[in-house]
Parts: structure tokens; sequence; C-alpha cells
């Protein structure tokens, strides 16, 4: 189980403090939730009444222009993300939360020298930010124990940046991410859907991207077509994780050294330099866009190395490898694939025995194509 691994503090949770706090329990839902949020180590933690999303009609408008790719799941979760009710008639309202991943919010699974998005650099949020969810509901049930109380970490059919802005826990960037004034965007979203009653309705957050552009001129494959308006099938993050598909030979170039995922329109965004800051993080390497085709012998050895596993290696063992990580929701195909296209973009030619042998019928096209750009 990759919960039981020796835990950072952020995970422990003060079950003392918390029952010290209890006492000063005055029967508000937000009141707890403040002091639930402090002793679980989220950095938000709000409460709203279940309302219609107010950004239902730009979702639509994506799935018809067909931004979502091949993630058809999209299309089919859009009658219950229009109405939440129609899954949960019960539900009045909406906890949401946000725990920051940056610095890492899990110990990792494993570190892969290979450049990854931040989120994936710890344990998967799936299972641990769930775990979490579920503790916090074992609290919620002991304070209110007639209410239900259901959890979510992204892969329901919420529209979670909408609950979370309507929850004021950030606006929508013009990258299309929440951000918060204080937080940046480098937070995951959860939600529990329960029946209890709202005390307060939050406002929004007003827009605080004003003139900036950063994060659009920035995208390497020009994903983010309009201020909040991403084509995602055009994204790293999609073409690297998501997608089962080989990228199409205009935008494997410009997935430049990202093995899986990409942060770069969050990591220039002024709203997160701020967050580095307070953490005092060096932040150049998270917004380098260069390829670093000169790296030190120490890591192009390393990278090596991991490509070379991953291309010689039966799927059985690069799962095994890869347990209780993110990257493990490429495949092991998918790893693979990835590794054929940074193999390519930063000139790896030690492995071009490995990419010549390599055995995957789906990969072969991809191959010929990394063999081509190998340069001795
Ligand atoms: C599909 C998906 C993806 C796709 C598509 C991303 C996208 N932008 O749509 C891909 C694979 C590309 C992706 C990438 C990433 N994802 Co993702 N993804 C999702 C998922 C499952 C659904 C998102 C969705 O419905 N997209 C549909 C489109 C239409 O939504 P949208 O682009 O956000 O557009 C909205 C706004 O722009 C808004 N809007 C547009 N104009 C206007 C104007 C006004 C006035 C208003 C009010 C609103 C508005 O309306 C749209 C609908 O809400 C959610 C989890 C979930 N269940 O919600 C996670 C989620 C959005 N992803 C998340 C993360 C962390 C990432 C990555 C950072 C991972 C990485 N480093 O590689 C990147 C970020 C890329 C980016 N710039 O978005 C987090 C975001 C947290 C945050 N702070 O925002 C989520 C919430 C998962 C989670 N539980 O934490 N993701
Ligand atoms: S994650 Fe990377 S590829 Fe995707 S929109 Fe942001 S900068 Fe572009
Ligand atoms: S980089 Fe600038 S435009 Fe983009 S989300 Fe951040 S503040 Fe908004």
């Amino acid at each position: 189980m990759i919960f039981n691994r020796g835990c950072p503090s952020i995970h422990k949770f003060n079950m003392a403090d918390f029952s010290q706090s209890l006492n000063k329990f005055n029967g508000s839902i937000e009141n707890n939730l403040e002091l639930l949020k402090n002793s679980f180590g989220l950095n938000q933690a709000a409460i709203g009444p279940l309302r219609s999303p107010l950004s239902i009609e730009f979702y639509e408008k994506w799935l018809v222009q067909n931004y979502h790719g091949t993630m058809s799941y999209l299309n089919e979760h859009l009658v219950f993300k229009k109405d939440l009710k129609t899954l949960h008639p019960q539900v009045t309202s909406v906890i949401s939360v946000a725990q920051s991943y940056f610095p890492a919010a899990s110990p990792a699974a494993l570190n892969v020298p290979a450049r990854s998005a931040l989120y994936a650099q710890n344990d998967d949020y799936h299972f641990w930010l769930k775990e979490k969810l579920k503790s916090i509901i074992a609290e919620l049930q002991k304070i209110y124990p007639d209410a239900i109380f259901l959890p979510y970490v992204d892969s329901g059919p919420l529209l979670e940046r909408d609950l979370g802005y309507q929850n004021g826990l950030g606006w929508f960037g013009k990258n299309t991410c929440l951000i918060h004034p204080d937080h940046g965007s480098l937070f995951f979203l959860a939600e529990i859907l329960t029946d209890l009653k709202a005390d307060s309705t939050i406002e929004p957050l007003p827009d605080f991207c004003g003139k900036c552009t950063k994060c659009i001129e920035v995208c390497p494959t020009g994903a983010i077509i309009e201020p909040r308006v991403l084509r995602a099938e055009h994204c790293i993050s999609y073409l690297t994780i998501e997608s089962k598909d080989i990228p199409d030979i205009s935008l494997r170039k410009n997935i430049g050294d990202w093995f899986f995922g990409c942060d770069l329109c969050q990591t220039v965004c002024p709203w997160n330099e701020k967050v580095f800051r307070q953490k005092k993080i060096e932040k150049s390497d998270l917004t380098s866009t260069e390829l670093t085709l000169n790296i030190s012998p120490e890591k192009r050895s390393d990278l090596i190395e991991y490509f070379r596993f991953l291309l010689t290696e039966s799927h059985k063992k690069i799962q095994k490898k890869h347990f209780g990580s993110p990257l493990l929701r490429a495949g092991a195909k998918g790893l693979k694939r990835n590794a054929l296209i940074v193999i390519a973009n930063k000139n790896l030619f030690e492995l071009k025995a490995e990419v010549k042998n390599l055995k995957d019928e789906a990969l072969q096209e991809l191959a010929a194509w990394t063999l081509q750009q190998l340069e001795e």
C-alpha cells in the first residue's frame, strides 16, 4: 500500500490538536472546516451551496470544437456536470479543497531523471488525497452523524475548477488553471459533496490576470489558443499522459524535453513567482524553455540509463518499477513513446541500438523518426 510509506508531516493528521479545537466547536460547518483544513495541511477549504456551473457554456462549446481529442469521457460527463443532482439528488452543498503539490505534498514513489510535471513528483494523488478526504469525512461524521459525505478527486464527472471558483478558491487564469492570489495555482482540487446546508454564500474571486499573457506566449505547442481556451489535444500534458496515440509529427519537436506532463504555463505565471519567492525556490530551472543539450555527463548518463530500461524491458517490469507513481497513467507503451520523443529532441544518440531494436509494433514509425533525428 503506497499510503503506508514514510509520510511527511503534511500527511499526518494531528488528532490531539483537532480534538482540542473541537472544544471550540461553535456549530458552524465553516468553522469546523477551517479547523480541519489546518489539521490536515490543506491550503484552502470552503463550503458553498450546490449551484449550476457558471462556466458550463464554455465547457459545451469546447466539446463541440473537439478540443478534448480522444478524452471521450468528457462528453459522457456533460449531463452530470450540468446538474450534479442527476447523480446525487440529495446533495445540497459542495466542500471544495485545495492541496498544494509543490514543494512535494507526498513522498515520491519514484524519482525519474526525465523532465516531468511537478505534480507527478509526488505519489499518485488519486489515492493519497482521496484517503485524506476519507479521514476528514470520518471527523465530520462524528460532528454530523446523519449527514451524507461523498469524496471526489479528479476522476469523477464534476467540473472541479468551476466548483472551486464558485467557492472562492481561485479565478480562471488565462492558462485555464484556477489561481489564488496567495496560493498560486500549483494545487490539486478535490471535493466532498454533502447534504449539509452551507450557512454562507461565497463570492467568486475577480480575475487578477490583467494584461499579462505570459502563459499564452510560453506554451511550446500553442495550445492556449485564446485566453481560457485550451486546445487539449495540443497540450503536452495530453500528448504525454492522456493520449494513447503517437503525437503528430508537427508536434514532436515542440514537446522538447518534456517526458511526462508540462508546467510551463504555470511556472511563468507571476502568481506562482510569489509562491516560489515565499518558499525560497529557485525558479529558473522550472521555467526553462531551452532544450538543455549540454547537460552534465552524470545527468546524461542517468537519463540514458532510465530510457534504456524503458526501451528494453517488458511492460510488466516497467509497470512494477512505476508502481504508486502518477507516471503509470501513461502506461508502459506511453512511457516508451515519450522516451522516444525526448531521445530524439535531446539527441541521445547513445541509445541508437535500443531504438533500432524496439519490438513494439505501434511504435515503429515513431522509432524510425527518432533514428532520423539522432546525430553523433
Ligand atoms: C481533462 C483534464 C485535463 C486535460 C485538459 C485541460 C483543460 N484545461 O481542460 C489535460 C490533459 C490537457 C490536462 C492538463 C493539466 N491538468 Co488537468 N484536468 C482535466 C480534468 C479531468 C477535466 C478538465 C475539464 O473539464 N476541462 C474542460 C475545459 C473546457 O475546461 P477548462 O479548459 O478548465 O476551461 C474552463 C475555464 O477556462 C472556463 N472559462 C472559460 N472562459 C471563461 C470566462 C469566464 C468569465 C468564466 C467564469 C469561466 C471561463 O470555462 C471552462 C469550463 O469550466 C480536471 C479534473 C476535473 N474533473 O475537473 C483536471 C484538472 C483541471 N487538471 C489539473 C491539473 C493539475 C493539470 C495539469 C497542471 C497537469 C500537468 N502539469 O501536466 C495540466 C494543466 C494544463 C492546463 N493549462 O490546463 C487540476 C487543476 C488544478 C488547478 N489549480 O486548476 C484538475 C482540477 C485536477 C485536480 N483534481 O486537481 N488536464
Ligand atoms: S501545460 Fe504546457 S503544453 Fe499544456 S498549455 Fe501549459 S504550457 Fe502549453
Ligand atoms: S501567466 Fe499571466 S495571463 Fe497567464 S494565468 Fe498567470 S497571470 Fe494570468
